[in-house]
């Protein structure tokens, strides 16, 4: 609403300053010698190029940087996340210097040198001079840019380093669906085939690897080891988004994407630096992908390390949970899946609810 009468008022403010412009421009015609008279308006017009440079660059600036540790710039919690935010703000230094710098001499020269009457334009038509320095400066500045910049995106991007955690995340309309390796570090293998209202993500159990591998409510990392999310999608194209790791990956269909990093800062620390006893790390959807798009939303906690063996071991395998898909693994490895998930009995199938702790390290 406040933004349609903004809108309406800006209109009504151009509407009027035409018609001041009209009415002097007429009044000129009506004196007589309009041809030779420079207009009242060229003035105006002159004031009010400056009077916008000055408006545009302090409003423009409040507008982007007013709220900025409110809105805009997160607490980093992500080793590259520090790099990123090093290189996103020398860029934005650099660019915004040129920015401002060419701006003024825009709005500044049109106001300076405004039709004057005896004031005749200079002919200066080539600087050979001129047109070396602000080819070859910009070029190397620019390639500065773009070499560390692409130095970073290789160092984010290369292949994640031995013993880092490996969860999958895949992608759907509209939730995700987060699965651990279990005891034995291994994701198990999976088919889209295998996916019916149970079995979310496919989980292919004549894998042995699949056996012990676990789908908890939330997403636990350790700080200050490398996590790699090998991500999915199975239906449309998804984003796996965190503001805080500094953190995006499609996920894409038909195409695993996968992205690591290492958490600095764990959930608890963040409340404290945050002052908010509510803080969550949030895993978030970050690209439009249907109606329900605003409930692609996984809270992520970041323990200490400790604190996240203690979380990996007291969690269920999937299996034991749904210990009616041991049909699905092969009768030859049915007994050592049923050890491995920590399924007692067939009696289990029954009621499962055995107790035993998920298989062995
Ligand atoms: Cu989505």
């Amino acid at each position: 609403m406040l933004n349609t009468i903004i809108i309406i008022a800006a209109i009504l403010i151009l509407v009027i300053l035409f018609a001041i412009f009209r009415v002097s421009s007429l009044v000129d015609v009506i004196k007589g010698d309009s041809s030779t008279k420079i207009p009242s308006s060229n003035g105006t017009q002159a004031n009010l190029l400056l009077l916008f440079l000055i408006v545009g660059l302090v409003g423009g600036f409040y507008y982007s940087f007013g709220g900025l540790e409110d809105d805009f710039v997160l607490p980093v919690a992500s080793k590259h996340g520090v790099i990123t935010d090093m290189l996103f703000w020398w860029t934005m230094a650099i660019t915004g210097v040129v920015f401002i710098v060419t701006h003024i001499f825009l709005f500044g020269f049109s106001w300076k040198y405004q039709h004057r009457k005896n004031q005749v334009a200079y002919f200066y038509p080539h600087n050979n001079k001129l047109e070396m320095i602000w080819t070859i400066i910009p070029a190397i500045v620019l390639a500065a840019l773009v070499f560390t910049g692409w130095k970073a995106w290789m160092d984010i991007t290369r292949e994640s380093p031995e013993g880092s955690e490996v969860i999958e995340i895949m992608g759907y309309q509209y939730a995700w669906s987060v699965r651990y390796p279990g005891a034995d570090n291994v994701l198990g293998g999976y088919n889209y085939l295998k996916i019916d209202a149970t079995n979310q993500m496919g989980i292919d159990f004549s894998d042995r690897a699949s056996f012990d591998d676990f789908i908890p409510r939330e997403i636990h990392v350790p700080k200050g080891k490398p996590v790699r999310f090998n991500i999915r999608a199975r239906d449309v194209i998804h984003s796996v988004y965190q503001p805080h790791f500094r953190l995006q990956m499609n996920a894409v269909p038909g195409m695993p994407t996968q992205f690591w990093f290492e958490p600095t800062k764990t959930t608890e620390e963040m409340r404290t630096e945050t002052k908010n006893p509510d803080f969550q790390y949030e895993l978030v959807c970050n690209k439009i992908c249907g109606q329900g798009h605003f409930a692609m939303r996984y809270i992520i906690v970041v323990d200490e390390l400790e604190d996240y063996k203690e979380w990996f071991k007291s969690q269920e395998p999937w299996l034991k949970q749904n210990a009616d898909y041991l049909t699905e693994v092969p009768a030859k490895l049915r007994e050592a899946a049923s050890v491995v998930a920590g399924i007692e009995s067939p009696a289990d199938l029954a009621a499962p609810n055995g107790l035993t702790v998920s298989g062995s390290k």
